[in-house]
């Protein structure tokens, strides 16, 4: 009863609002949960989902759906026009592991979206922007424990050079044009949903799939690795909630360090064998371990929770425990 209510409060202020949302990148890990849970706050018909082909995924039926290349400038201003958009996510990326072997590509794709659609805020086509940083944009002379909002940045990815460089582009265009540009910094993000793809965190989401399926997982990391995590519950209402920010409480318009909880894959293991006893664990590092190595073990996130209210909910075992009861009734 509390829920619809809510539900129908949300309907009737966006109407009032006429917020009208893109989704650039829909189909991805974190874009096609954010898509479902922006139906659900503005109404279906108000969030346009878009990417370069068209997932299977059941909520892409609730919306109309485009498919847009997020590098097609042109593309993305027609879709912006003929839906009258408001709010751009942009949420198409190469992530860490897949642009080492990409640079090119990587660098072009992920600073040419960035680029369109802050040139479309600017022209006033569009009102307000998020686009995700990451962990990525701190490198080996960044402090490794409680990386502090403002510090050293040396990313030594490709990835994290031009998620570096898109955050100080989101920052000049605030200050330059106004631009309403708001952005966070996600951790490796776990989820059963939709899988990750090319992420140098995503052994922590494919660990569940294969103790499921088959009692036992070969991780390209070290067993000591420690790396900062995020359930995606946590990481998709941190993003709603700085855009549904007053813009005077943003006051960071690079990107916010956002934290939920750290661990390596070790500790994983044994939440994991809690709940699945047989599960047995062994490590093939590959080239994904020094890019691990180069991020920080845990972030402070205490400028967003003072500016916008930011905390996580779900520590390792919520987590596990989400993980594992969900996945079984889908992949078992
Ligand atoms: C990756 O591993 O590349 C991403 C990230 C931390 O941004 N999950």
């Amino acid at each position: 009863m509390r829920n619809r209510f809510i539900y129908i409060c949300n309907h009737f202020l966006s109407f009032l609002m006429s917020t009208k949302i893109l989704i650039i990148g829909a189909c991805g890990q974190i874009g096609t949960e954010l898509t479902a849970a922006l139906q659900t706050r503005y109404g279906a018909a108000n969030v346009i989902a878009s990417d370069i082909r068209k997932s299977d995924d059941k909520v892409f039926s609730e919306s109309p759906f485009e498919i847009l290349d997020a590098t097609d400038k042109l593309g993305i201003k027609t879709c912006v026009e003929k839906h009258q958009i408001t709010d751009v996510y942009l949420m198409a990326a190469l992530l860490s592991a897949t642009a080492e072997k990409n640079p090119e590509f990587a660098w072009e794709l992920n600073m040419n979206s960035l680029l369109h659609v802050l040139n479309l805020a600017k022209d006033k086509l569009i009102e307000k922007v998020f686009w995700p940083s990451s962990i990525a944009v701190f490198g080996k002379n960044s402090p490794k424990k409680q990386t502090p909002q403002h510090t050293i940045m040396d990313p030594s990815t490709v990835y994290g050079i031009s998620k570096l460089s898109g955050e100080r582009w989101c920052e000049y265009y605030y200050e330059n044009y106004g631009v309403d540009v708001r952005s966070i910094r996600y951790p490796g993000i776990i989820s059963w949903k939709a899988q990750p793809g090319g992420g140098t965190t995503d052994y922590a989401v494919e660990i569940f799939h294969e103790a499921i399926k088959n009692d036992s997982y070969t991780c390209f990391l070290k067993e000591n690795t420690m790396l900062p995590m995020m359930f995606m519950d946590d990481a998709v209402r941190a993003t709603i909630d700085i855009m549904n920010a007053e813009s005077t409480e943003v006051k960071v318009r690079s990107s916010y360090n956002i934290a939920a909880t750290s661990f390596t894959p070790k500790e994983l293991t044994v939440e994991i064998q809690e709940l699945l006893p047989n599960f047995t664990i062994n490590y093939e590092p590959d080239f994904r371990q020094a890019i691990a190595d180069s991020w920080p073990e845990s972030i402070d996130d205490t400028t967003a929770a003072n500016d916008w209210n930011w905390s996580a909910t779900f520590d390792i075992k919520a987590i596990v425990s989400e993980m594992i009861t969900n996945l079984k009734s889908t992949l078992v």
